[in-house]
């Protein structure tokens, strides 16, 4: 691990699990319960507000009877003593990685605790529910929706992340199916640019072939064994 620099995290849902926040595709998962098409895309939203209001509040609300995890922890004690470059980015919403203490943190599916304005764009810090169409802290408006990153819409912040990547000696995705793009092309990316990539799943995902090497287990077991060895 010596010839190792720079960093780059992918997380993805399977890191909060054990926190008690559902997945999406596992069995039992957000998406055997609500249709993807409703309450995850743009036009989903037009069609019945709503209903995707009610979904952002109720996992928002599940958020303050949740706690970081020891997956989570462990980034956030990498976070602190890692002294090259790092950073995690996470496609979750949750504010977990955070809560433990990570600071070099990038959401590029956006936050449950962020609202955008439709009128204005403008992104705010937000606590509470949108169903009662509360009005946007920037310019009055009845306007909020979640700060998400819908299906059909641009994640945040890809020129950060492909900036990263190619500044990067090690590219690690943990707990994520690989279902989902842009996000699940980075282990190609990396590889392309000579990045070593090391996958920490519970089983193998789609893309486990792509990696230099896929490793099966629970999150809060496997990323702290993985933590102590990269800062040995
Ligand atoms: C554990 C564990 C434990 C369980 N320990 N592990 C055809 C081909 C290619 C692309 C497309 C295509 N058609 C359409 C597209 C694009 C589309 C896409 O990817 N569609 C696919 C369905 C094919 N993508 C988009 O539209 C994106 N935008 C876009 O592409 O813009 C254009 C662009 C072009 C070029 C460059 C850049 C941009 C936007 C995608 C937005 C995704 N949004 C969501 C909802 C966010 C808000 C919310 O939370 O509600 O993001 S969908 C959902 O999936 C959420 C997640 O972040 C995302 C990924 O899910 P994740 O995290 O992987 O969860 P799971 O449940 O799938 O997997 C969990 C894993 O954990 C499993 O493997 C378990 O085994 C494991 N696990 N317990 C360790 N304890």
């Amino acid at each position: 691990m010596a010839d190792i620099r720079n960093i780059v995290i992918l997380t993805g849902a399977g890191i909060s699990a054990e926190s008690g926040i559902d997945t999406f595709r596992d069995a039992g998962g957000l998406w055997e319960r609500h249709r993807v098409e409703d309450v995850a895309t743009p036009e989903g939203f037009v069609r019945d507000p709503e209903l995707v209001l009610n979904f952002y509040d109720m996992r928002r609300g599940a958020l303050a009877k949740v706690e970081p995890n020891a997956a989570h922890e462990a980034l956030a004690r990498l976070d602190r003593q890692w002294p090259g470059e790092l950073l995690i980015v996470t496609q979750n919403v949750d504010d977990l990685h955070e809560r433990a203490g990570a600071k070099r943190v990038l959401h590029m599916h956006g936050e449950l605790k962020s609202a955008l304005c439709t009128s204005c764009e403008t992104r705010s810090r937000w606590d509470g529910p949108m169903r009662d169409r509360p009005a946007c802290p920037a310019c009055d408006a009845p306007s909020l929706r979640p700060d998400v990153v819908w299906f059909g819409e641009m994640p945040y912040e890809m020129d950060r992340i492909y900036a990263a990547l190619r500044e990067a000696d090690l590219f690690v995705s943990i707990g994520t199916s690989g279902a989902v793009y842009p996000a699940a092309g980075f282990v190609r990316d990396a590889r392309e640019l000579g990045v070593r990539t090391l996958e920490l799943n519970l089983e193998r995902s789609e893309g486990s072939h792509w990696f230099d090497e896929s490793r099966q287990g629970l999150a809060g077991e496997l990323v702290p064994q993985w933590v102590e060895e990269i800062l040995l």
